[in-house]
């Protein structure tokens, strides 16, 4: 049986392409500079969003990671969303591993931090306190419905920080997807920050890989710190290929991810006993619960979706995400749509 695996866009495998590029790609030693490849990815990666570097890592965790140590000192104090990804599921790897203290402020429902609560947090000249040094904002927001923030919300964040003498740092592990959904520049959304990562394994398909980009002093001490995190990959050329191709061929394709999971939405919403988040899909992330006519749980609704080869990400109790990507396509959608219509009715028997 075909599986349909809407657990996340990280499930992707690399595409026919990709594989070929990956048996031709030139490569050398990477941490010695050396491996043409990976420099021509960090080269177009630092072009796609006009800044002056960019450092291939292993994933969008290290990528925020050596971000965050690359801004902040210990004890500094960075100043992000209570429904952040790197609050929630990088395994607290900025206080861990950096020293770095974090300043959780409410996650708005479209993503955003409110303005007026990143001005009250920001800590005044006093011995008692830790140093306010950075602003981190994520685009699409995945846990807030995987919702895009636009340029004119961004714009004002990097207003408000420099104002401040704040750094922005924006994990844009999707921005492609807020991008395409805004219908602008990806440049667009991450002009007003300071550093900018980018994943190039979730829709983009590329197996393994994230980037991050900021000035070149920026980007030379993340280097630093990527080898100080056992991060320094050799011959890495034959991931960075794939990761050529996916940023040449599969941004304007997320489209069409975006129209499965309406079409994905409309054929869930017609099942009793499922309320879809308002607003969803925002991108490719489709949002739903259980209400409280079916007696069952979350896990159990996912296990009788998995027996139909259908699998669906629990993220609490009673409630899901589904996730559209490359692989997924308009037969995938259906068989989601009934392997959910069955399990609800196996749960009312
Ligand atoms: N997110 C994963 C899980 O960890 C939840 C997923 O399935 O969505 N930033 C954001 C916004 C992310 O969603 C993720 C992955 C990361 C960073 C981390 O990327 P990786 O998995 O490459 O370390």
């Amino acid at each position: 049986m075909d599986i349909v695996d809407l657990r996340s866009d990280t499930v992707t495998f690399p595409t026919a392409e990709m594989r070929a590029a990956m048996a031709e790609a030139v490569v050398g030693d990477d941490v010695y500079g050396e491996d043409p490849t990976i420099n021509r990815l960090e080269e177009l990666a630092a072009a796609k969003f006009g800044k002056e570097a960019a450092l291939f890592v292993p994933s969008g965790t290290m990528s925020n990671l050596a971000a965050v140590l690359a801004h902040c000192g210990r004890g500094d104090e960075v100043i992000l969303g209570d429904k952040a990804h790197t609050v929630l599921f990088e395994a607290g790897g900025i206080s861990a591993l950096g020293g770095v203290h974090s300043r959780q402020i409410p996650n708005q429902l479209d993503g955003t931090l409110a303005l007026e609560d990143i001005l009250s947090v920001i800590r005044s000249e006093d011995v008692h306190h830790p140093i306010s040094r950075l602003i981190a904002l994520e685009n699409t927001h995945n846990r807030c419905g995987g919702v895009a923030l636009n340029e004119s919300y961004t714009r004002a964040i990097g207003d408000l920080a420099r104002a401040h003498g704040l750094f922005v740092h924006l994990d844009g592990a999707r921005l492609f997807n807020a991008a395409v959904a805004l219908q602008v520049e990806a440049r667009v959304l991450a002009e007003p920050v300071d550093s900018v990562s980018f994943c190039l394994s979730k829709g983009l398909c590329a197996p393994v890989g994230s980037l991050l980009c900021g000035s070149g002093e920026f980007i030379y001490r993340a280097r630093r710190i990527r080898k100080q995190l056992g991060g320094g990959m050799r011959q890495a050329g034959v991931l960075a290929a794939a990761g050529i191709v996916a940023l040449e061929t599969m941004i304007d394709r997320l489209e069409q991810d975006h129209a499965r999971a309406r079409n994905l939405a409309a054929g869930l919403a017609n099942i009793p006993g499922l309320i879809l988040d308002p607003g969803t899909p925002f991108t490719n992330m489709v949002f739903l619960e259980l209400d409280r006519t079916i007696p069952i749980g979350a896990a159990r609704i996912a296990e009788s979706c998995g027996r139909q080869g259908v699998r669906v990400g629990v993220v609490s109790q009673r409630r899901f995400r589904l996730v559209t990507h490359y692989w997924i396509d308009d037969r995938g959608i259906e068989r989601a749509v009934e392997a959910f219509k069955q399990a609800v009715q196996e749960a009312m028997i």
